[in-house]
């Protein structure tokens, strides 16, 4: 399939430089909309500036391996596994199922991994591994109740047409991204088969034709080129949610066990003052960012400036479930240098925690993360 037009500007400049192109000829006109975390495979982020911009071409992209080649004319999406129905479905069958559109927030389980003390392995993302798009596509469940789901059924497993060997550690060989969720996610009206981005048909960086939007969750549950459905009689144990995107949890009697990454935790992200700001002291600013909290609604944002001692409730837009939500406060600091925190609680009570649980690995990255400015 060829790239769109947007993925042959984004990824020229990067082409140019491989090259050895002059770096001006190399930029292009204006300035690539990415920060570039990796260049092959693509992992790019958005700009503080532009995050939840509803602008595709600033969404960040997260690839494992390199784009896959998917022939338009001849795809199909297949069913198979523990159903009584075996499906092939064209685009075209999928759209007269019916379509809906939902706003939701896609966020990387590594997001924010660059803060991390000490550093881990793993794409170095800022804050900008998150946005929020509107979504056009049929409800997985309506393709699953076709393929008539046999009882005893485990895990619903997304494949992508994507495919590659890693090396560290090492996968069985060359395999596709794939991802299994429960029966009871896939069958939420919020886990889609989707076709459409921002009202337009959906880029190849994101997955074009088809890919998954699992409400609520982290963006690795969101298989993009979705080419193969299997639904399987127990559940998934495969490379993407064991050694890959899982974490430790204690059972009760403080035995560690993987379990897969799952929902999106409560986060605030401060936009604005921007890390580095200098303010005026004496002098009234706003404070200004966004709050999201995965399958939950934001509750409340709360705002410190004196690195934890003491917060001030922001005002909060209007939130719900799977979207994110602007939030605004305003302080005037005393001169010095200052570390300026928000958090968010969602609206079952879970609130960011202060510090970093070593047992979440290199993902889920919620813990409070000052935003350093200096007053005078
Ligand atoms: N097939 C496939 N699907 C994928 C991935 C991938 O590498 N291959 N990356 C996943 C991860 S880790 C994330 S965070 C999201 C990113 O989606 P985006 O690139 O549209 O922002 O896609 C997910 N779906
Ligand atoms: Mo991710």
């Amino acid at each position: 399939m060829p790239l769109s037009r947007r993925d042959l500007f984004r990824t020229a400049p990067a082409a140019a430089l491989a090259a050895g192109l002059h770096p001006r000829l190399a930029s292009p006109a204006r300035a690539e909309p990415l920060v570039v975390r990796v260049r092959e495979p693509r992992n790019l982020e958005t700009p503080l500036s532009d995050l939840f911009s509803t602008d595709t071409g600033k969404f960040y992209v997260r690839d494992h391996f390199s784009l896959p080649d998917v022939d338009l004319k001849t795809f199909k999406l297949t069913v198979e596994g523990h159903v009584e129905n075996e499906l092939e479905l064209t685009l075209d069958d999928l759209k007269k199922m019916g379509a809906v559109t939902r706003e939701i927030v896609l966020e990387c389980a590594g997001n924010g991994r660059v803060f991390l003390v000490p550093p881990v392995r793993g794409a170095q993302w800022g804050h900008g591994a998150v946005g929020q798009a509107k979504w056009t596509g049929v409800p997985l469940g309506a393709v699953l109740e076709r393929a008539k789901v046999k009882a005893g059924a485990g895990d619903v497993v997304l494949i992508g047409a994507d495919k590659g060997a890693i090396a560290d550690p090492a996968t069985p060989g060359a395999i596709n991204f794939d991802r299994g969720i429960p029966l009871a996610k896939a069958k939420k009206d919020e886990t889609l088969v989707a076709w459409g981005m921002n009202e337009a048909p959906l880029p190849v960086s994101h997955g074009a034709p088809l890919r998954a939007i699992v409400g609520g969750w982290y963006g690795m549950a969101a298989v993009k080129w979705l080419s193969r459905i299997v639904v399987l009689d127990r559940p998934h144990i495969g490379y993407w949610q064991t050694i890959d995107y899982s974490y430790w949890e204690r059972t009760k009697e403080g035995v560690p066990q993987l379990v897969p990454l799952a929902a999106i935790q409560p986060k605030a992200v401060v936009t604005n003052p921007v890390p580095g700001a200098v303010l005026k002291a004496g002098e009234k600013h706003a404070i200004e960012g966004f709050a999201w909290a995965g399958e939950n609604a934001v509750a409340k944002v709360e705002v410190s400036a004196d690195g934890g001692k003491t917060w001030a409730a922001a005002v909060l837009e209007k939130s719900e479930p799977l979207k994110a939500a602007r939030w605004r406060a305003t302080f005037a600091p005393a001169a010095g240098p200052l570390k300026l925190l928000a958090r968010a609680t969602d609206d079952k009570g879970n609130t960011q925690p202060e510090k970093r649980d070593p047992d979440r690995r290199t993902y889920m990255i919620n813990h409070l993360i000052p935003v350093e400015l200096t007053v005078k």
